[in-house]
């Protein structure tokens, strides 16, 4: 097991619109591991491959309140949505920023797991969200982008700012 490091926004490798997972194989499932590991550190409800710079159709997540429900899905798809939902989202690679984010409510997927096996689920309410979310960073997406340029440059600059501190 590793802690991976968290690409922060604006960092471009954000960006990158990752390629379907072909490999079923042993480094897969480490990855799988490490990203659980991360996320449940952090700590996280979810966590795209892009943010720790692995350009793969991979995400984790647990929305559950005691943390024990881990789940992954491999080469996810959304195919159908209904329904309007505005909650408040934050994102490990935005860190310290909370804004409201309009989804779809409901969301049945398609998935595959670490074999290579294919299935589909429904998901509402927080899991719905937090799908949504991780699947937009593998598009090169951040919640940010919903936002009016006003409010997201004003965050931009905040995070530059906190991160020219940081390296001193
Ligand atoms: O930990 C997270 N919390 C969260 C809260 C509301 C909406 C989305 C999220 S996902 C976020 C972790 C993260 O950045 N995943 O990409
Ligand atoms: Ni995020």
């Amino acid at each position: 097991m590793a802690l991976l490091n968290i690409l922060h926004y604006p960092d471009p490798r954000l960006r990158t619109v990752a390629k379907a997972v072909t490999d079923f194989d042993a480094e897969l499932k480490q990855l799988v591991n490490d990203m659980f590991e991360t996320m449940y550190e952090a700590p996280g409800i979810g966590l795209a491959a892009t943010q720790v710079d692995e350009h793969i159709r991979l995400l984790v997540m647990d929305v559950s309140e005691h943390r024990n429900q881990p789940r992954y899905l491999i080469n996810p798809k959304i195919i159908s949505a209904d329904g309007e939902e505005e909650s408040d989202e934050g994102c490990l690679s935005v860190p310290g920023f909370y804004e409201k984010v309009r989804r779809a409510e409901n969301i049945r997927v398609r998935a595959q797991d670490d074999s290579g096996e294919t299935s589909e689920f429904e998901a509402q309410g927080t899991e719905a969200v937090c799908i949504q979310h991780e699947m937009d960073h593998l598009e090169g997406k951040l919640f940010v982008d919903y936002l009016s340029n006003l409010k997201r440059n004003r965050i931009r600059s905040k995070l530059v700012k906190m991160q020219k501190q940081l390296v001193g």
